[in-house]
């Protein structure tokens, strides 16, 4: 089913991705924009197998209205930073776990960035994904206090659930 749950102004995140196979990692990014009641599109765009869908949506999409673009992609990752050539938007990079080096190919692709053309790397997989969601969330509620609100809510509750002792987990 395709993740696009609104449309217009109330869709101020694009989440891309290099491959379907990146969807399982990605969708942890959907997951917490999810919760906090943030909008967003996800879709497919590979830097090297659809390079000219990459041109179209970098170059179209602060026109059409989104606000924080979240890339994610694994092995020879480039399509964070070919998206941040193409827009000056908030480029934030998820460096998918891939097969042959476990991520560090994409950590490294991604965020090694030459001086001028930022990407804002997370960790490898889904504790970047998740903190890229929450990262473009932060953003976008500078600018929206009930977004700004509802993030608080979110940190206060992750606060509370921490035990101030460790149980035994084997009683
Ligand atoms: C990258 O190659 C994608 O971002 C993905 O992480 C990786 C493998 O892609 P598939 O072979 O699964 O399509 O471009």
């Amino acid at each position: 089913m395709p993740h696009n749950v609104v449309t217009g102004q109330d869709r101020p995140v694009a989440i891309i991705m290099g491959s379907q196979s990146d969807w399982t990692t990605m969708r942890h990014a959907a997951k917490i924009l999810d919760t906090l009641g943030v909008g967003y599109e996800a879709r497919i765009i590979s830097a090297h197998r659809t390079p000219e869908r990459l041109y179209d949506f970098a170059r179209t999409a602060k026109a059409r209205g989104f606000r924080v673009v979240i890339a994610g992609a694994g092995g020879a990752a480039h399509l964070p930073g070919m998206t941040a050539a193409l827009t000056a938007l908030p480029v934030l990079g998820v460096p998918v776990e891939s097969k042959a080096l476990s991520g560090a190919d994409s950590l490294h692709s991604i965020v090694q960035m030459p001086a001028g053309i930022p990407v804002g790397t997370l960790a490898i997989g889904k504790a970047g994904a998740t903190n890229a969601g929450l990262l473009a969330a932060a953003v976008l509620a500078l600018g929206d206090e009930a977004l700004a609100e509802r993030l608080e809510r979110w940190r206060a509750a992750q606060t509370s659930a921490v035990a101030e002792h460790p149980l035994d987990e084997e009683a």
